[in-house]
């Protein structure tokens, strides 16, 4: 089946026939996980879990986040590759290495007095300093998780902080800022440290904007004091397929909030804000990415989990299974947004 795939691709695209696979995403209870690895004659690159127990014998980096599951049955963010997987380890620092992709994650806590910004500042420039050692220079996609989001430290919303030592960090360290920058995602947890997890490439990636909204890194300073890094989605391709990592979406259009305390209008919001953003990334990748062999998954991230049947209610318009969805509950970084969506979509 695999076999059959590349061919097809490579008639396509001769140029990219030594690129090697890129990583798979699935959506799995711990129980399932051993044997959907062995049936996919895969490896694991990197564990997300939710709550549920991840028993310590993979290999790869593990993140525990504390963003309850609000449906269905608990289950693991698995990323995986069919190539060998090289894992690194140090202190804070967590990577697996296949081919031509780095997963990895940072994981630094807060000190009492410390603010937000410097504990993130440090966290960004570890990051880089690992991508540049290990040589996967290119970012592809990032997510970031801190508790109290929405609090305040010093005159600052915890996210305005968070977003000020990210900026000092990457616009520092990351060539072709703000450019380069790659589809992020950023949540506040109920409890725990800083926590990042990253995909990072040999190769560079192609970042996109959305048509309906501002490049974040554009935003007025209404918002803070430096702008939220990151792009609207990002574009990375093998020999086969490409992959869209479309990054936290919420009802924003333009740079402003949308139906504030309405669930259910942002949620259609969002999907508007998506819907656009599709034929936008199938343009710039010559692929589809709406087609019926695309393959999707998104986590759907609820501020309050009273508002999760107006969120599914709004969903129904853009049909999805329940084994490509993790619906998440967390903060969302302007306090009026009550819904955030992001997606991965790899190409037929
Ligand atoms: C927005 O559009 C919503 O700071 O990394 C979404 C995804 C949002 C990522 C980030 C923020 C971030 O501004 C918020």
């Amino acid at each position: 089946m695999r076999q059959s795939q590349t061919q097809t691709a490579s008639r396509k695209d001769p140029s990219l026939s030594a690129s090697p696979a890129l990583p798979h995403c699935a959506f799995l209870e711990t129980a399932q996980v051993s044997s959907w690895l062995k049936t996919h004659h895969a490896n694991p690159l990197a564990i997300v879990s939710f709550g549920s127990h991840v028993p310590d014998t993979f290999p790869c980096p593990v993140m525990h986040l504390d963003l309850p599951e609000l449906a269905g049955p608990s289950r693991l963010e698995v990323w995986s590759t069919t190539d060998q997987i090289k894992t690194y380890r140090d202190e804070g620092f967590s990577a697996s290495a296949s081919g031509h992709v780095l997963f990895g994650t940072v994981t630094l806590i807060e000190q009492p007095g410390q603010p937000i910004e410097t504990v993130t500042e440090r966290a960004y420039r570890q990051l880089f300093s690992s991508l540049q050692d290990l040589s996967f220079p290119h970012l592809w996609r990032i997510w970031n998780y801190f508790p109290d989001i929405n609090g305040f430290a010093d005159g600052l919303e915890r996210y305005q902080g968070f977003c000020l030592g990210r900026h000092r960090a990457l616009a520092d360290m990351l060539p072709g800022f703000p450019h380069s920058l790659p589809a992020g995602t950023a949540v506040g947890t109920r409890s725990g440290p800083l926590q990042i997890y990253f995909m990072a490439g040999t190769l560079p990636a192609t970042h996109l904007g959305n048509p309906r909204q501002v490049h974040a890194y554009e935003y007025p300073q209404d918002y803070g004091p430096r702008s939220p890094s990151f792009a609207r989605a990002t574009l990375s391709r093998s020999e086969a397929h490409s992959q869209l990592y479309i990054a936290g979406t919420a009802s924003v259009v333009g740079h402003t909030s949308q139906h504030v305390g309405l669930p259910r209008k942002q949620t259609l919001e969002t999907i508007q804000n998506l819907k656009v953003l599709l034929p936008h990334a199938e343009d710039a990748a010559h692929r589809h990415f709406s087609g019926p062999q695309s393959e999707a998954l998104y986590k759907v991230y609820v501020r309050d989990a009273a508002h999760l049947s107006d969120v599914r209610e709004a969903l129904r318009s853009f049909p999805l299974s329940s084994n490509q969805v993790l619906f998440l509950q967390g903060a969302l970084c302007r306090k009026e947004l009550l819904v955030e969506i992001e997606g991965l979509i790899t190409s037929d």
